[in-house]
């Protein structure tokens, strides 16, 4: 696909429902005590698969056009699969099926693509055999013969809000008491929607405690905007010149703001403004107009909660003046592709100064770059940042495979050049 080069961007956008948000209403649904009524639901690729999988255990799910409808078996209810549950692209949905599924009745066999048998699963099926799991090999497809479980008190070895997830949700179905500690905080949605759903659960900083849960009440599921791919737009309006833009109805669950504070201090012109709340996730409103941008400093704490915004920071970065330095993001590696020397590789194609190391990357903004024949690997994130990383680039763009981005942002292309001016 040619990259087309847009002069400046301005006007008005509304992003896609979050994935995360999205793959939890449907799973939390699909096991709540009756009817959950899901609107803003992502019809992403890797929502979809979700989907499938839980029509596969017997949960009927209805799509009504602008929202969806989950008609929940219980805790107890799901039926043995008759086939394999195939979670294409999305890590989400294999590795918080793993914890579901290992305290049911019945044995399943999950498999993805080839990036998804690729990926770790060693992760989460590790904590979920210390609870007494019975999960057959680290990498997809994985053999899960459902057994009694019973609590751990667990320190997690990564910051990963799916590994947490998984450990939850099989808590909701073993004996005692499961204690998590998390390194850094990772983002909460699955503690916040269990929450209102009456589950026996409760955050104590980075501890979540979780214990055995009978029933799950139903709660209609309002998805805000997903800030992961409003992050594009943010990039975007700041780098473009003689632009704004507005992007309405965006989640700002500070598990998820990272981005933001990131684009401000590097000198990004950000407003976030009708803060509010929806369905118990804080959303906003925000616009974004040209800036001046200046390197900086990303690691910590900071990383969980930016981890996928990463390769369009790196972006913005390369517009940025003087040295930015991305640390402790060696969690960019087991991604839909190794983000780090996918980001990397790509770049210098285009004459960027950035360098791999170890935990993350090195850019030396500020410098003229030039367009370039670009390999998204088949990962969402990586096309739509290299899409950006083209605006400003001398000379055109090519994207080998640009159709990934229906993964998280279906219709990304149409937005995209929709806000030209
Ligand atoms: O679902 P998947 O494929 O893992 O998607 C990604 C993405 O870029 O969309 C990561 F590749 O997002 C993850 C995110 O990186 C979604 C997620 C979640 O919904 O819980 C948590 C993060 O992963 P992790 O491993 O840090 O918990």
């Amino acid at each position: 696909m040619l990259i087309h080069k847009m002069k400046r961007v301005q006007g008005e956008i509304t992003v896609p429902g979050d994935k995360s948000i999205s793959h939890r209403a449907v799973m939390l649904g699909a096991l709540a005590d009756g009817i959950t009524h899901i609107n803003g639901f992502l019809r992403g690729a890797d929502c979809l698969s979700t989907i499938d999988c839980f029509r596969k255990m017997g949960v009927r799910i209805d799509d009504n056009g602008d929202s969806l409808t989950v008609h929940g078996n219980g805790l107890h209810g799901l039926r043995a699969p008759k086939v394999t549950l195939y979670t294409g692209n999305s890590g989400t949905t294999t590795r918080l099926l793993c914890g579901i599924l290992a305290g049911q009745p019945f044995d399943a066999e999950i498999t993805g693509d080839a990036s998804i048998c690729k990926r770790p699963m060693g992760r989460v099926t590790k904590p979920l055999s210390l609870m007494g799991a019975d999960i057959e090999n680290e990498y997809c497809p994985l053999i899960i013969h459902g057994t009694k479980l019973h609590g751990i008190d667990y320190s997690m070895t990564v910051a990963s809000a799916q590994v947490k997830t998984a450990i939850i949700l099989a808590g909701l179905y073993a004996e005692g008491e499961t204690v998590i500690h998390e390194i850094e905080k990772s983002r909460d949605h699955t503690e916040l929607m269990l929450g209102a759903m009456g589950a026996d659960i409760a955050v104590d900083g980075l501890t979540v405690r979780v214990g055995k849960t009978d029933r799950l009440a139903p709660q209609d599921v309002t998805v805000p905007g997903d800030i992961s791919s409003a992050a594009f737009f943010i990039v975007l309006g700041a780098i473009m010149p003689d632009s704004e833009i507005t992007i309405k109805n965006v989640g700002i669950n500070p598990t998820r703001t990272g981005i933001i504070d990131v684009m401000k201090a590097m000198g990004a012109d950000i407003s976030v403004f009708n803060e509010r709340t929806e369905g118990g996730e804080p959303t906003a409103d925000m616009a974004v107009r040209t800036s001046s941008l200046h390197g900086t400093e990303i690691g910590g704490a900071l990383i969980p909660r930016l981890i996928d915004e990463l390769p369009v920071i790196a972006a913005a970065a390369v517009f940025a003046n003087g040295k930015t330095v991305i640390r402790d993001a060696q969690e960019l590696k087991i991604k839909e592709t190794n983000r780090i020397r996918a980001v990397v590789d790509e770049f210098k194609k285009a004459g960027v100064d950035i360098t791999e190391t170890d935990d993350g990357m090195i850019i030396n903004g500020g410098r003229t770059i030039h367009g370039a024949e670009f390999s998204t690997y088949g990962d969402h994130r990586m096309a739509m940042s290299l899409a950006i990383l083209a605006q400003l680039a001398e000379g055109g763009s090519t994207l080998d495979d640009a159709s990934c981005v229906d993964v998280s942002y279906p219709g990304f292309f149409d937005d995209f050049y929709g806000l030209e001016k």
